[in-house]
């Protein structure tokens, strides 16, 4: 009666009072060690952000802090040299190595110490996940207290390359969306983004020695819509962002089939000197360059070379995927020459796993998709491998028989789909020391606009960012799913337009 009523007003003016809990945040990816403490920080107006004068790229890490703080709690919270004499701040230092990071929250201070400025970045990504979710609103916001939970978080990641494709060439997707879904990858700590610029139905990037590639090949899509590509200014402008949030642009350009564009923009490149019409369906595996002519291989040397003077990532990606009406006589001489055009630009190479047909170069790494013998064949060469399973890792794959958009060519993937897979374990013959990382791309047959990615890409892609840099002792479904189910919360604020899957319900 009364009384219940009364214990349940004290118990609530309690908890309202009461500090986060650590072991209460829904991390994702979740880190390596979590201990939790007594006590919480307070960022306040007075709330200063430490790094030293010397830290170098760790500057830019501290800015980042105090802007992206700034932007929702309206205060001016400053990045100082010297350490502060009162009141609490948050420092940022170099020690250890890699990307690793330690992150320590007490009363007083929160304590990054990271083996790179990229370190540093993932804990202040993990670190915006112990904040309200109103953090991630710009605005000002009174009485939200912006309290992180006391403890210690130690962490690294499990694979070096983590990332996601887009494929801005069956539709195309303008430098917002992009920026847009490289704010969303870095929250995650994926730190690769490939760029899938050109396939049969658009070519997306402005070559200025072939001016034709994007006049007529970047002037459709799939379904006839209008198409567009990138200029060189704005391929730079999304390198620069993808690069201040620690993420590497792979430019991809497909070859030698997925290629109608380039075809029917220069007839030259076709073997019958014809240039074919411009492409809108969406079938796959009926255009090639012409393998034996030289202009194809100038061609590809300007390509390259444009490229290469826009993209400071080691990687630059060669496609070789379903060339289904390329003779496997020509093939692999195609993508050994190629593999040597890149090479000769001091780029490495990766290719969908049928390059490993050919005779792969030392640095060249094969992006598993579908054929478990090609990513064998690739690690018998002593390449790396790329771990993309279209069953599991595929964000352009139906989640059940009722989504609207995608395709279930390889599977239906729901959310446990999703996350309950190991990439050591899909081929024999290849393990961990052979794994690169894993990538999970984004085909767009079906995708038109933003919302259609957010919708197929999460929350699947949080799922595979734990995969990737969470070690496989440490995953589990349960523990996943009940992270997930909270962090919604954080998706929500952010406007993601995600899939509302019947996993997230509460039983
Ligand atoms: C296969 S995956 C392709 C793409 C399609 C995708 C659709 C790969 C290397 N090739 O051309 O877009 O299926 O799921």
């Amino acid at each position: 009666g009364r009384i219940s009523v009364v214990l349940l007003a004290v118990a609530l003016l309690f908890s309202c009072g009461q500090d986060p809990k650590m072991s209460s945040a829904a991390l994702i990816p979740l880190p390596d060690k979590v201990s939790e403490a007594e006590g919480a920080f307070e960022i306040d107006k007075s709330t200063k952000i430490h790094v030293h004068q010397d830290a170098g790229d760790m500057r830019g890490v501290a800015d980042f802090l105090a802007g992206f703080i700034n932007n929702s709690t309206g205060f001016n919270v400053q990045v100082v040299e010297k350490l502060p004499e009162t009141g609490n701040y948050i420092s940022l230092s170099q020690s250890g190595s890699g990307e690793a990071y330690k992150l320590g929250i007490d009363h007083d201070r929160v304590q990054i110490e990271a083996g790179s400025a990229a370190g540093a970045f993932w804990a202040v990504q993990t670190l915006r996940q112990l904040l309200p979710v109103e953090i991630e609103k710009p605005g000002t916001y009174e009485g939200v207290s912006w309290k992180v939970p006391a403890g210690t978080i130690e962490d690294d990641p499990e694979y070096a390359y983590r990332g996601s494709m887009l494929d801005v060439a069956r539709h195309f997707f303008d430098v917002n969306d992009v920026k847009r879904y490289i704010d969303l990858m870095a929250m995650y700590k994926f730190n690769h983004l490939h760029l899938h610029l050109a396939d049969d139905q658009g070519w997306r990037i402005e070559i200025k020695s072939w001016p034709k590639l994007t006049q007529i090949g970047g002037s459709t899509e799939v379904g006839g819509g209008e198409g567009g590509f990138y200029t060189q200014e704005e391929y730079k402008e999304i390198v620069r962002y993808a690069q201040e949030r620690f993420i590497t642009i792979v430019p991809e350009i497909d070859m030698p089939g997925h290629t109608n564009a380039a075809l029917a923009s220069y007839p030259e490149l076709n073997c019958n000197d014809e240039a074919p019409e411009l492409y809108t369906g969406i079938e796959v595996g009926f255009s090639t360059l012409c393998t034996d002519k030289e202009v194809t291989y100038q061609f590809i040397d300007d390509v390259v070379r444009e490229l290469v003077e826009m993209t400071p990532g080691s990687y630059i990606h060669i496609g070789g995927d379903e060339s289904h009406v390329t003779a496997l006589e020509d093939y692999i001489p195609f993508i050994e020459q190629v593999q040597d055009i890149v090479n000769s630009y001091d780029k490495q190479v990766i290719g969908w796993d049928e390059i490993a047909h050919a005779a792969l170069r030392p640095s060249t790494t094969a992006q598993y998709w579908a054929k478990a013998e090609n990513a064998k064949m690739a690690v018998e060469q002593g390449a790396k491998v790329l771990i993309s399973p279209a069953s599991k890792a595929y964000l352009d794959m139906q989640y059940d028989s009722t989504s609207k958009l995608g395709l279930h060519w390889a599977a239906y993937i729901e959310l446990d789909s999703a996350y309950m897979w190991e990439p050591t374990e899909l081929v024999e013959g290849v393990g961990k020391e052979d794994i690169l990382g894993v990538e999970a791309p984004l085909w767009t047959e079906t995708i038109e606009k933003m919302d259609d990615i957010e919708y197929m890409v999460f929350p699947r892609l949080l799922g595979i960012a734990e995969v990737a840099w969470t070690s496989p002792d440490q995953r589990d479904w349960e523990s996943y799913k009940s992270r997930l189910r909270k962090h919604t919360a954080r998706l929500e604020v952010l406007k993601v337009d995600y899939y509302r899957s019947p996993l997230l319900e509460e039983k």
